[in-house]
């Protein structure tokens, strides 16, 4: 199990916390154990169904059983606390203590973390754990506890997201999508893989999307197959095409704050749930993965292959003309696609 970058052991915050709990308990009339667990705050966009959001309930689980009564842990999905993408600020500001970051969040703070945002750069999903738990996880997840005081627990496979297409339509390049509007999470780097797709990217919350396409306001979507099924978005979508264009994952991570008011052994268990929890939703989500196609066509949907050249062509010369990759460090494309 590989041992994530973790902040110095805890100090005068962590009594600080002790000691303000128990007088609370004191006013309150509570007994002080009441007061002195240690609330962790879940905050995450996806929708219970969705493998992603059921690990936290295992990581809540693991905790009750490895630490009984010291933690409380709270669960909180659907961006009903935070909407996406607003979990980092929300940890900085002390208002959250857990969530999922995707990459392209930590770009915003961190911009060599943009590359895992591009299209066919990590290979698949072993490739994917093995960049992220070996040397260049830890380098990269060091500058992530500095630049963003919050410390990655443990990398989930997300899935390897496909096109997902209101209308029938085909599509064999990038070409046959100039003219879709195809809903992106609102950020930049989201946007650009849109539009290096061939299509007009429209930024959408998560929340929308099943909206938007019933309506018809957008015309796709992407998403890795099991989140296409657990947001029943294939009930207001005709076609799925396999351009497998990103091995998305999402980092566990835990506000520093947090992590600090914590004691060592509190800190180990906290860890030791992270993963339980990541090996779960990848374990699982990867089965389920490779027998989506099957249901999709029982359900009517035409799904259909691209021409992956073309794919890969046109969006690695899109990444390329727009000097995208000036924000990577020199060399680490070449690293990740030497992991193996
Ligand atoms: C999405 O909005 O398409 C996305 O897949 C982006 C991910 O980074 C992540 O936020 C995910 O949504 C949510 O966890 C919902 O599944």
């Amino acid at each position: 199990m590989p041992t994530r970058f973790l902040p110095p052991s805890a100090t005068g915050s962590r009594r600080s916390l002790l000691v303000a709990g128990a007088a609370t308990a004191l006013t309150l009339g509570l007994p002080a154990w009441a007061q002195s667990k240690a609330v962790l705050r879940i905050s995450s966009p996806a929708v219970p169904e969705d493998w992603h959001a059921k690990m936290w309930t295992v990581f809540k689980e693991h905790l009750d059983k490895s630490a009984p009564g010291e933690f409380d842990v709270q669960i909180n999905l659907n961006a009903s606390l935070f909407k996406q993408g607003a979990e980092p600020a929300a940890m900085a500001r002390g208002n959250l203590e857990l969530t999922t970051v995707s990459a392209a969040d930590i770009a915003k703070i961190v911009p060599a973390f943009s590359i895992f945002t591009a299209a066919y750069v990590v290979r698949d999903p072993a490739q994917q754990q093995k960049i992220f738990n070996g040397p260049i996880g830890t380098e990269l997840f060091k500058t992530v506890s500095e630049k963003m005081d919050i410390s990655v627990l443990s990398t989930c496979y997300l899935g390897t997201r496909q096109l997902n297409l209101r209308e029938l339509r085909t599509v064999r390049s990038p070409a046959d999508l100039k003219g879709i509007k195809l809903r992106m999470p609102g950020s930049k780097d989201w946007l650009f893989l849109g539009e290096a797709l061939g299509a007009t990217a429209t930024p959408l919350a998560f929340g929308e999307v099943y909206m938007g396409l019933k309506s018809g306001t957008i015309d796709a979507q992407d998403n890795p197959l099991p989140t296409v099924k657990a947001a029943k978005l294939y009930e207001v979508t005709k076609q799925i095409v396999l351009t497998s264009h990103l091995v998305d994952g999402l980092f566990i991570a835990i506000s520093n704050k947090a992590l600090q008011a914590l004691s060592p052994a509190q800190r180990s268990k906290v860890q030791a749930a992270a993963q339980a929890a990541a090996a779960f939703n990848n374990e699982n989500r990867l089965k389920e993965e490779s027998q989506l196609v099957e249901f999709f066509k029982k359900e009517g949907l035409q799904i259909s292959t691209p021409d992956l050249e073309a794919f890969h062509k046109t969006v690695q010369t899109a990444y390329q003309n727009a000097d995208y990759g000036k924000t990577w460090p020199a060399g680490l494309l070449e690293r990740i696609h030497a992991v193996r």
